[in-house]
């Protein structure tokens, strides 16, 4: 009954609607790009974070007679309404909704997509990755697909086993911090990364022989910026704050501009990195890195503590392993760690004792 108003044309164009923020991003359009080929579909790509969804979805708008298919978003509450009058315009324009993602989705916000009209295609699975849930449902049988899915595995998950796929995340980083800094349009600056990616796979981008980029300028500017990027941790670990509670060891350092949380929470927690000044530092239960505008990263070294339970008392949340939080805007780091302590002390809840594991 639904159907009754939707008139009734062919799809002839795809939109793929990504997250601009990483590999599976990036790789989840590029197998979307593969599936838009292999249907004969033209294709326009948009990417977006966070924050960004009011512009993506009031364009969305727009579209007519096109199958539109999100990857690697969750939804952003507080632009559901947004989002849901741009898709619901563009279906009663003849388009078509999938939306294919791993993150978290608060009941209302599957609701609102699932009652959308058109048969919408809603599938979240937070086991996987993006990019492994669009192989799966769009290309299950395409190798290049598979690829691209298990490189988004290697550095969602950062499993770091996949040397291409670490470049990758570099190459992603370098570009985006890149065109942040000269306001260039990010989502041209990434494309020809996916378009190559779509075509061979890791192979059109990256040469696994002598582990390069194709790209020489891009390969330079990834090697300046794994220099630079280390020369900022080291820098950030020797400022770092440190504080047992619970009898857990507490870290808070301030993140350095132009470095990932991802990176930063990899570096602290292997003991490689944590000789300071001559001395061997431990390495830290709970990690907690500050950004200059007040955002909070919580990481663990040792399952001994439980990150998303930490950031729970900083209004945020996420994964035991890994998670984000808020504190504000600060000048004095001293006495943002020292708030930290006090409030961390206060609950005894994300520690993990030993006799409950
Ligand atoms: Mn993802």
């Amino acid at each position: 009954m639904a159907e009754k108003s939707v008139p009734k044309k062919k799809i002839g164009s795809l939109l793929s609607i990504s997250h601009d923020k990483d590999v599976d991003g990036l790789n989840s359009a590029a197998i979307v790009l593969r599936y838009a080929k292999s249907k004969g579909l033209g294709f326009d790509m948009d990417l977006t974070d966070y924050g960004g969804f009011q512009r993506t979805f009031s364009s969305v708008a727009a579209r007519k007679n096109t199958l539109i298919i999100v990857t690697d978003l969750g939804m952003d509450d507080s632009a559901l309404e947004a989002v849901v009058a741009g898709l619901s315009r563009a279906i009663s324009q003849g388009c078509r909704v999938v939306w294919l993602d791993h993150h978290q989705w608060s009941d209302r916000a599957v609701r609102s997509i699932l009652s959308l009209e058109n048969k919408p295609v809603l599938k979240v699975n937070p086991e996987y990755c993006a990019a492994e849930i669009t192989h799966k449902v769009l290309m299950p049988r395409d190798e290049i697909s598979a690829e691209l899915a298990t490189v988004a595995h290697d550095t969602d998950f950062n499993l770091r086993q996949i040397d291409g796929a670490r470049a990758l995340t570099d190459a992603v980083s370098v570009i985006r911090f890149g065109t942040i800094a000269s306001k260039e349009d990010l989502i041209a600056a990434l494309r020809p990364l996916v378009e190559k990616l779509a075509e061979k796979g890791l192979a059109g981008v990256w040469n696994n022989q002598n582990k390069r980029f194709h790209d020489s300028l891009l390969d330079k500017r990834v090697h300046h910026y794994r220099k630079e990027k280390l020369k900022k941790m080291r820098k950030a670990l020797i400022g770092h704050c440190d504080q047992e509670i619970h009898e857990k060891l507490v870290r808070v350092l301030e993140m350095p501009s132009g470095v990932t949380t991802t990176d930063m929470g990899t570096f602290i927690a292997d003991s490689e990195n944590l000789t300071v000044d001559g001395n061997q530092l431990k390495v830290a239960d709970l990690a907690i890195t500050v950004s200059s505008g007040g955002m909070l990263g919580f990481r663990r070294g040792q399952e001994t503590t439980l990150c998303n339970v930490a950031a729970k008392l900083f209004n945020g949340g996420g994964h035991p392993y890994a998670a984000g939080g808020e504190y504000g805007v600060y000048t004095d780091f001293q006495a943002v760690c020292d708030d930290i302590f006090v409030t961390l002390s206060k609950s005894k809840d994300w520690v993990i004792e030993a006799d409950s594991v």
